[in-house]
């Protein structure tokens, strides 16, 4: 199936012909555990709260035993991971992935739900497994499909523990363009959990890129010089040429994830 996908760097381009577009879509994707849900909840609250914008919220997740925030849209009303596995005699992996074919058996029943939604902002939390939505025709797709009711755009959430060296920081960004491709939507990366002490040279390096350089460059390893290199060449081909701190928990530094998003979406005058 070809997608349309949106060219880097051109922001212009994936604006303009989203002005008359009301809700924003802002999909929530990562590794599990990295805190995707506890983010689409303060998130949530704090776009309510601090900038008066109607959130609505999707849970995209089958496998999810709970979620802080009350969804507008659940995918569990139509499939449990939980459910498979007693029913098909599944291990977890198996319904997992059983669960994704079924989500995308039944995705118009999913998304009808989405047509009654009237928010400004809609935020989709996703399943743990990052690589079965991503990586399953089941992410492409229903991205595409909020693509086509809004402006939709990925945040790639990331937990402070995977950045613990400055190459790590490059494959987060890597990981970003990759998401980026796959789904057809501009992605902007951020780093959770910044409230743990071990977040503080990640973060560090993100402000700082030429620390990172510096640091990717002291760095040992035969892929230094090469993760140097990738670095500035992503720096310039990625939507996320900037990656906030935040803490989910703690609802500190989401101004910066809504300051990327607007900024990418500015041009619609939807999100104010
Ligand atoms: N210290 C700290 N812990 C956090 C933060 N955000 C989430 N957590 C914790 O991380 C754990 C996982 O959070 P979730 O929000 O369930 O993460 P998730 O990505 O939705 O998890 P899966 O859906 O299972 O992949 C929970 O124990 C959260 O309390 C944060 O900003 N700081
Ligand atoms: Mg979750």
């Amino acid at each position: 199936m070809s997608k349309p996908i949106n060219p880097p760097l051109k922001l212009e381009t994936v604006a303009v012909p989203l002005f008359h577009r009301r809700a924003l879509y802002l999909i929530v994707i990562g590794p599990a555990g990295s805190g995707k849900s506890t983010l689409v909840k303060s998130f949530g609250d704090w776009l309510e709260r601090n900038q008066g914008i109607s959130v609505s919220y999707v849970n995209l997740d089958p496998g999810a035993e709970y979620v802080p925030y009350r969804p507008d849209v659940d995918v569990r009303r139509f499939v449990r991971v939980e459910d498979l596995m007693r029913e098909r005699g599944l291990g977890p992996n198996g319904a997992l992935v059983a669960s994704m074919e079924e989500l995308l058996l039944r995705r118009d029943e999913v998304l009808k739900g989405l047509d009654s939604l009237n928010s400004d902002f809609v935020l989709v939390d996703t399943p743990g497994q990052m690589e079965l939505f991503l990586f399953h025709e089941v992410g492409p797709s229903f991205s595409q499909e909020f693509a086509r009711r809004g402006a939709a755009c990925a945040l790639l959430l990331f937990d402070a523990v995977l950045a613990s060296r400055p190459s790590h920081v490059v494959m987060l960004k890597t990981m970003g363009l990759a998401a980026q491709l796959r789904l057809g939507l501009p992605t902007i990366i951020a780093l959770n959990k910044s409230d743990l002490s071990l977040a503080s040279r990640a973060s560090a390096w993100l402000k700082e890129p030429e620390r990172l350089q510096r640091d990717l460059l002291d760095e040992p390893g035969v892929f230094s010089d090469l993760a140097s290199h990738l670095a500035s060449l992503l720096d310039r081909f990625s939507f996320a040429r900037r990656i906030p701190a935040v803490s989910a928990i703690k609802a500190e530094g989401l101004e910066a994830i809504y300051d990327l998003v607007h900024e990418i979406w500015c041009a619609c005058g939807d999100l104010t």
